[in-house]
């Protein structure tokens, strides 16, 4: 079972029929005649005034065709352009730059290496200004403004919940806990970094864009709304998305690469192709995380919860580029009162801006969630130690009872469905929990650390339905069209993008199960916004949710339809017809029966009179609510006295993502997925000197998870259905990444929990776990 940081399809057996038609081909092998390169000068200043961009010794290098500034691209109204979340994002600065790596220029020649020389003879002068990184400081008053075009640096607050009830419930309270924590910015790192291909046909009138998006109709519509003015009106842009090296968030946004290789094919009428380099992926792409918290739990002495309240600061950089929903600036964060049953709860968040890379949410993360997860699940164990429970024992006091189910929480979210104590006990059995509770004891009064740590999480995926969620004033449903051919084969088009998870796998699968036809006789495609249905993409673990719904509805207009030409057929009335998977049968004479087959070519053949030919439907589905996959997950650790370094002996995860379509893809899922959530817990950090200077622009310093950090996943499952999506399943691609890190951290800080420590920040890495040791007197002299 593999699922690498993106290589293609997750999962991707020899024997899988897909492996060898599989198209194989990614942004960075496309050559297209006369193909021009771009690349692209960043700024080593985190704030400067641009003085001067001189581009005559780039122009005398053979090959390079042009250098593209902020002000040419003004000219045509270019220079800026609107973010996700309805802020404004400079394609290249006219005048100054906000962060360190920002664009400056662009450079287009004739070959790769002569574009990175003339990259590397434009000269610049910058004029550097104070630079904001710290979220707080850049809310003082007098504080250097990030943005000229704003009054402060304050960009939005954002509050849920009921406040009145909450304070009185934590004036009333016999226990409190109160813990800041700070989630970091992080980075996804992806295999493939981002890129594109514009293509720019003069005599058509035509833009094709090869790129490396998640969300290909929603690029297409950004451009024309960007760019119409210049004649690339929607019906002229095509959006192809070939096969991706992995997504992960990060493949969500608009880059300012993508638009100056538009600019550059339109004004060279030739191809142009970007493709990032390891660093500028890393250091100046949309961010994840970045969430100062500050969280309280109000309890009952005996360990009932009563109440949550949270205040967050969020560091969006110098713009807000979020891929939220455009009615929740701080995404789904409000699912933080988890798996538990609260009775009042209160939150507020404040948007900042700072002088860093804009984002983000991009990260295996459903928008925010894991920040909620991570939240609600340290500050549960923060409440069991205080109040002296088990933390096992504390979080089956305060689930939501299954039967409570669907359950409105008190910031508002209505759970489907949701079995919390099965997946925990499950997963404590696996682990083998209450003997490791002895050994623990044991091996303290030995003075050896071992710790235990659980995360109950409850995810918030499949947005979403049209009442709530938009992007850009775009409603989130997603679509799936499929039409049958006449002798019994299929194409189904759908508006997500795989980027490795494996749809090409699963939605066969599906349509195969509602209509009979062999999962190999369906050719499933996404990605060519020419051919597809429009839908807004994958991300926020979507698009089983929301797609996978469009495929099941689609195949049973196809089924409602096949009906009627079976009754003609059969000569019987459809009343009377009954079916099993691939036919239709005359109630009582089984054998009077036609397949799915034969029907599909009696439509193209002998189809009754009057009925229109062709067998084929499309479905936009619109979810009426979102899908609440839940799970458990119980790591055990042992933590080395000599070196602060945390050995994971064991990690158990039982997941419940409803229904599940193929197991084998889920658990691929959940494997990438926890690795993924082990990396910011012990490993990942992007962070920044007070000049806004990036520390961890490169994998000598940005710790990727490797082979040799990764341990054993052990998993496990149960299942308890949507009641609301018509196969019953729940989104599960970013479960494992919003789950796992508290429960790391649960660990660490249960082993080191008799010596006084409560909370650690992520990442944990050797020398800050020793700091701790050091601290408390227990790390071994050397
Ligand atoms: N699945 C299933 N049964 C279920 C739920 C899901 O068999 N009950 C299958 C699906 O059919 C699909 C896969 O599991 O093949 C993931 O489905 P889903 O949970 O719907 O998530 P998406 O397909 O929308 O994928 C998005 C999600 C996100 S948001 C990130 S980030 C992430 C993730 O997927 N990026 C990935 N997993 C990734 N895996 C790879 N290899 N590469 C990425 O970039
Ligand atoms: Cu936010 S990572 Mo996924 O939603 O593509």
């Amino acid at each position: 079972m593999v699922e690498c940081r993106g290589l293609g399809h997750s999962v991707r057996r020899k024997e899988d029929p897909r492996f060898i038609r599989g198209k194989g081909h990614y942004v960075d092998d496309i050559k297209l005649p006369g193909m021009l390169y771009l690349d692209i000068v960043r700024s080593p200043y985190a704030h400067a005034k641009i003085v001067k961009i001189d581009p005559s010794k780039a122009l005398a290098i053979p090959g390079v065709a042009a250098v593209v500034t902020g002000k040419d691209l003004e000219k045509y109204g270019l220079a800026w352009m609107p973010t996700l979340m309805s802020d404004k994002q400079m394609v290249l600065p006219i005048d100054t730059v906000k962060y360190q790596a920002q664009e400056v220029a662009a450079v287009v020649a004739t070959s790769r290496y002569a574009a990175a020389d003339g990259v590397a003879a434009v000269e610049v002068e910058y004029d550097p200004l104070p630079v904001v990184v710290d979220p707080f400081k850049a809310l003082e008053k007098g504080a250097t403004k990030v943005r000229d075009d704003k009054e402060s640096n304050h960009i939005w607050h954002w509050e849920t919940g009921d406040k009145a009830k909450t304070d009185q419930a934590f004036k009333d309270a016999e226990v409190v806990v109160e813990q800041k924590l700070h989630i970091p910015r992080i980075h996804v790192a992806s295999i493939e970094t981002c890129g594109c291909v514009a293509s720019w046909e003069p005599i058509e009138g035509k833009l094709t864009m090869y790129m490396t998006t998640q969300a290909p109709h929603a690029i297409r519509t950004v451009i024309a709304l960007v760019a119409g003015h210049l004649g690339l009106s929607e019906e002229r842009i095509r959006v192809i998305s070939p096969d991706i090296g992995g997504g992960f968030g990060g493949k969500v946004p608009v880059y300012p690469g993508y638009v100056c290789a538009i600019a550059a094919s339109v004004l060279t009428g030739k191809p142009v192709k970007w493709i990032e380099d390891r660093s500028e992926n890393l250091q100046a792409d949309s961010f994840a995380r970045d969430y100062h918290i500050d969280a309280a739990l109000a309890a009952t002495k005996d360990g009932r919860l009563t109440a949550l309240r949270i205040k967050t600061v969020a560091d969006h950089g110098y713009t807000d580029a979020a891929a939220n929903p455009s009615k929740y600036p701080a995404g789904l964060f409000h699912v933080a009162t988890g798996s538990y049953d609260f009775k009042s709860a209160h939150m507020e968040v404040d948007g900042v801006y700072t002088n860093k890379p804009p984002g983000g949410i991009a990260y295996r993360c459903s928008f925010r969630v894991t920040e909620a997860v991570h939240t609600i699940e340290r500050m549960a164990d923060i409440m069991a130690h205080e109040i002296g429970m088990d933390p096992a024992e504390f979080r089956m006091k305060n689930f939501i009872a299954p039967d409570k189910f669907p359950y409105t929480s008190a910031l508002g979210w209505e759970y489907d469905s949701g079995n919390y104590g099965k997946a925990l006990r499950l997963a404590m059995d696996m682990v083998g929990y209450e003997d490791l509770r002895k050994e623990q004891k044991k091996k303290r009064e030995k003075g050896e650390l071992m710790g235990i740590g659980i995360s109950s999480f409850t995810e918030i995926v499949g947005a979403g339905p049209s009442k709530q969620f938009d992007i850009l004033g775009i409603k989130m449903f997603d679509s799936c069209e499929i039409r049958v051919h006449p002798t019994g084969k299929a194409i189904a088009r759908f508006g997500t993008k795989s980027q490795g998870q494996g749809h090409e796998t699963t939605y066969a699968q599906i349509l195969a199960e509602e209509l009979g036809i062999p999962p190999e006789h369906i050719q499933v495609e996404e990605g060519d916004t020419d051919t597809a249905p429009y839908g807004l993409g994958t991300y926020a673990s979507r698009s089983t949710p929301v797609a996978g719904a469009a495929a099941a509805l689609a195949a049973r207009k196809v089924r409602d339809k096949a009906r009627k030409i079976a009754a003609h057929l059969l000569e019987a009335a459809e009343e009377d017809l009954e079916w099993e998977r691939g036919k239709f049968f005359v109630k009582g004479s089984p054998d009077r029966a036609k397949t799915i087959q034969e029907i599909a070519f009696a439509a193209y053949t002998n189809h009754p009179q009057g009925m229109e030919a062709g067998l084929e439907a499309v479905s936009y589905y619109d979810p009426p609510n979102l899908t609440f996959p839940f799970g458990s997950y119980i790591a055990v650790v042992d933590i080395d006295r000599g070196t602060g370094q945390v050995h994971i002996r064991r990690f158990v995860a039982v997941d419940d993502c409803g229904v599940r379509i193929n197991p084998m893809i889920v658990e691929g899922q959940v494997h990438g997925g926890l690795t993924m959530g082990m990396a910011p817990a012990f490993l990942e950090e992007i962070a920044y000197d007070e000049n806004g200077n990036i520390r961890g622009g490169n994998f000598m310093e940005y710790l990727l998870p490797t082979a040799m950090e990764t341990p054993n996943w052990e998993t496990g499952e149960t299942v308890t259905p949507s009641p609301h999506h018509p196969i019953g399943a729940k989104g599960v691609g970013e479960s494992a990444t919003v789950g796992a890190p508290p429960a790391f951290v649960n660990a660490v800080v249960d082993a080191l929990s008799h010596l006084g420590v409560r909370h650690m920040e992520i990442p944990m890495t050797p020398a800050r776990v020793w700091q701790v040791l050091k601290e408390k007197g227990v790390a071994l002299a050397r």
